[in-house]
């Protein structure tokens, strides 16, 4: 009856909106028409086929157009875009080239500013309404609009990486209080290395602190925050910015004084030192087994499947090491101007353009499109798209008998639509009582205070400029997570961090810095 009910106010809904949307008539086609879209699939994401995803489904239902999907796993696009680009392409790329790929091949990609007011009428009306300065954001400088908004408009959740857990059970069992300093985390881990945190009866089987190198949530630059050091940064790289230039980062002491203390820590066996060399699926299944003390991650629900063990951790706001504040560079901007690009290939750019409208219609449907039918993992509550507290057995009573068991994960909420790369959403969803979001949005609001006064500009670099930065820098990042490794592993000597130095200049670490600063000015001359 309830499947009955749903089913009759989705028809509802879809023949008021043919009514509110004069000039759009749906189906677009009554033809049979296919459009390609090679799609950005998130790692986490459990379903393969896209077709059968809730908001991709009712698309076709309503729209008439078919789509032909090419995932492509995130992490590992640009090769297989590349190859694309050099000859097999698709009709769209949705949410897998960025600016770069565009200014250097504009004459494989439809320029669309003059067709985004005609053939997408609600997404021109969400701009207008929502973007300040859109044209600007979008526009390319040979003057050419080539791709539609993907992803949030902002959202203050994406602005780092990891946020810290600690198990509170464990800190229970041994008296231990929550630390507020690295000084005092230090003294959790000896005890945790030390005693029998978990209570099983073995003192050795538990892993203070563990981090992976492998994993984008859980690298070093997590702990190189903490004596200040903006390396790594989410919405930075190699430099920080004071007082609006841009510095050395790599150069600093800071840094230097960050990978000591982590060789220190893993010698002392404290820090995971396998967090070098092991994989996110190894790290992951230490943290989802309940081994880890402390840990970073975008939640402590990422990964952890048992709802009782998750319960255990919670967030450690940032801590200081001594003589130093915590200090990250976050990401002001989520939205992707790349998001829904079509290529020279499409024979149907209005269609693509009116079906991608479509997807984009109104609010409900842009949290549709990312997160699944309304009513699972998300609702509307006076009006505001909110994130929802489900069990399996929700997941169950909504057809998701195949991925149940992964309800209240990253894996359940990454196979419900397009998870990185959905249609723009302007806000985010508001947090539920008790859910994994609204953790998310605690911890990192305890991280705010301690964000860069400014972060990188948002311009894009043209393209002669981006070349040249491009082959002057290479092997720059390589060296420096070499040398961190490294120095994690060995630790650091006056000679090596010398080497060290002398190589960054060689690798023209110089002209870095001066790129960035013009990166921050979107000043080229
Ligand atoms: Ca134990």
């Amino acid at each position: 009856m309830k499947r009955l009910v749903s089913l009759f106010l989705a028809l509802v809904m879809v023949l008021s909106l043919s009514v509110s949307l004069a000039e759009v008539t749906y189906p677009l086609t009554t033809e049979p028409v296919t459009i390609t879209i090679a799609v950005a699939q998130h790692n986490s994401d459990a379903v393969e086929d896209f077709n059968t995803k809730y908001a991709i489904k009712m698309a076709e239902e309503v729209t008439g157009v078919h789509i032909e999907w090419i995932p492509i796993q995130e992490g590992n696009t640009t090769e297989k875009v590349a190859t694309m680009l050099a000859g097999d392409l698709p009709d769209v790329f949705l949410g897998l080239v960025g600016d770069t790929a565009i200014a250097q091949n504009p004459s494989l990609f439809v320029p669309i500013e003059d067709m985004i007011e005609e053939y997408c009428p609600n997404i021109y009306a969400t701009y207008e309404e929502s973007v300040d300065g859109w044209r600007t954001f979008m526009t390319y400088p040979d003057g050419h609009i080539y791709g539609l908004i993907a992803n949030y408009r902002f959202n203050p959740n994406n602005a780092i990486n990891g946020t810290m857990w600690i198990n509170q059970t464990w800190l229970d069992n041994l008296g231990l209080a929550m630390p507020t300093t690295l000084k005092e985390l230090e003294e959790v881990l000896i005890a945790f290395r030390d005693l029998d945190a978990d209570g099983d009866g073995d003192a050795t089987n538990e892993i203070p602190w563990d981090w992976c190198q492998k994993y984008y949530a859980a690298k070093w630059a997590e702990i190189a925050f903490m004596f200040g050091s903006t390396m790594g940064s989410r919405g930075g790289g190699w430099f920080d910015i004071v007082d609006g230039k841009v510095t050395g980062a790599a150069r600093e002491e800071n840094f230097r004084a960050a990978l000591e203390y982590m060789n220190y820590l893993c010698k002392e066996g404290l820090l995971n030192i396998e967090g070098i060399t092991q994989t996110s699926d190894q790290y992951n299944a230490n943290v989802d087994g309940g081994k880890v003390g402390v840990f970073t991650e975008w939640t402590n629900a990422t990964h952890i499947s048992d709802p009782e063990l998750r319960a255990q951790y919670v967030y450690v706001g940032p801590l200081s090491a001594e003589g130093y504040t915590f200090r990250t560079m976050p990401s002001t901007l989520t939205a992707n101007r790349n998001g829904f690009v079509i290529t020279s290939a499409c024979e149907n750019v209005e269609l693509a353009l009116q079906w991608w409208d479509y997807m984009s219609r109104d609010v409900a449907a842009t949290h549709a499109a990312r997160s699944g039918p309304e009513g699972l993992t998300w609702e509307m509550i006076d009006g505001v798209p909110t994130s929802r507290s489900y069990t399996a057995e929700d997941a169950i009573a909504f057809g998701y008998e195949s991925i149940a068991q992964h309800a209240g994960t990253s894996v359940f909420a990454a196979s419900m639509g397009l998870t990185n790369c959905p249609p723009m959403i302007v806000d985010s969803l508001a947090a539920a009582p008790g859910g994994s979001t609204q953790t998310r949005a605690y911890a990192v609001k305890s991280y705010e205070p301690y964000y860069t006064e400014q972060s990188m500009s948002v311009g894009i670099v043209p393209t002669e400029a981006q070349e040249e930065f491009d082959f002057a820098t290479e092997g720059l990042s390589d060296h420096i997570n070499a040398f961190a490794a490294e120095s994690i592993m060995n630790g650091v000597t006056d000679d090596s961090w010398n080497a060290y130095l002398k190589k960054l200049d060689d690798l023209n670490y110089d002209y870095y810095l001066e790129f960035m600063q013009k990166k921050l000015e979107g000043n080229w001359d």
